[in-house]
């Protein structure tokens, strides 16, 4: 029996050192040291023991237990830090290569012009407002003097619903709109967003964006509407700009002007740009119609104001030189890589 206990030694041991991974080294932990192992089914032979011999083959059986236990747990270890570092191996990562470079996008030239815009007038004391894209007949052509029978209601011009209801042709809704909720006054706000004309060409787009800019308080005076354009001009068109106002027609303004700057491309001189005239529309412009101011709640005895209104589309095109408005919307990456 002692030897059966040697061979099994013997064994139990070389299989540990050649065992290759942990469920390996699991597999002989049951094999040999399990209740249905190797070494229980030797010592079921005790029975057949002369009494004296037992306490010597016990202690040798014990030994041997210990001896595999250690054995199997040194094992165990080596073979968890071996797997460890393969795995970490495995892993490794170069953090000095170079990272996949990948091309950053920006902000388109309306969003960008639109902001230019927004930040000089922010500058002035201008503040933000807001309202619906599909607006009642009311708030974009009847609050704003625009009578039933102006082409600016033909049907065919802009994108209606329905009777009452289009989308809006220029963000003066808007301007009605904030009227009516920051009575009394003083009101100095900015319009813009997205407008709709059914329109369509080199110079025209069905959906384009507009600046409409409102001052109402009293003692408000086309001086000051005049100061606020130049500062305009001039921040956005360079500081050696003028501006002239040409005297014009608005169902919501009276008196109405359109604005021109001094052509920035040829100081003046006479070039294609300003077609010789040394002159560029940029704006639309005028004192608040009385009849606007009424019906939006003020007296216009009180109070007066002034308002102005461009196309941001025409602006970007004339700041960054771009010849159709088509351009700006077609969103081919080479021309918007450009901005
Ligand atoms: C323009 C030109 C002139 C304008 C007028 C108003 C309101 F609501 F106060 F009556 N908002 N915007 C206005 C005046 C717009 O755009 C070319």
């Amino acid at each position: 029996m002692r030897e059966q206990l040697k061979t099994l030694e013997r064994e139990a041991l070389l299989a540990v050192e050649q065992a290759e991974d942990l469920p390996q080294l699991q597999d002989l932990r049951i094999q040999y040291l399990g209740k249905k192992g190797k070494l229980t089914a030797i010592l079921r032979g005790m029975a057949k023991l002369a009494p004296e011999e037992r306490p010597v083959i016990g202690q040798l059986a014990n030994d041997i237990r210990k001896q595999l236990e250690q054995a199997l747990s040194t094992k165990t270890t080596r073979l968890a830090e071996q797997a460890k570092l393969a795995k970490l191996q495995a892993e490794f990562v170069d953090i000095t290569l170079p990272g996949t470079p990948f091309v950053l996008g920006h902000q388109h030239l309306i969003t960008r012009t639109l902001e230019e815009i927004q930040r000089v007038f922010a500058g002035m004391g201008f503040s933000l407002a807001e309202g619906p894209e599909v607006e009642t007949d009311y708030y974009n052509f009847e609050a704003l003097n625009i009578p039933a029978n102006h082409p600016a209601r033909d049907m065919q011009d802009s994108f209606y619903f329905g009777p009452e209801l289009l989308l809006r042709t220029h963000t003066s809704s808007v301007q009605v709109r904030t009227m009516e909720k920051m009575r009394p006054r003083p009101v100095r706000i900015i319009a813009s967003g997205r407008v709709y004309r059914r329109d369509d060409d080199a110079t025209h787009s069905p959906m384009f964006h507009q600046v409409e800019g409102l001052a109402v308080d009293e003692h408000i005076t086309l001086a000051e509407l005049k100061g606020v354009l130049l500062t305009f001009a001039r921040s956005i068109f360079g500081e050696q700009r003028e501006i002239r106002l040409r005297p014009s027609f608005f169902p919501f303004t009276e008196p109405s002007a359109e604005v021109d700057i001094s052509c920035f491309l040829c100081e003046g001189a006479g070039c294609r740009l300003c077609k010789d005239t040394g002159w560029i529309e940029i704006l639309g412009s005028g004192m608040v119609h009385p009849q606007v101011l009424a019906v939006s709640g003020y007296d216009p005895e009180q109070v007066s104001g002034f308002a102005f209104g461009m196309g941001v589309e025409r602006i970007a095109m004339l700041k960054y030189g771009v010849d159709d408005m088509r351009h700006l919307f077609t969103n081919d990456i080479r021309f918007l890589r450009q901005f």
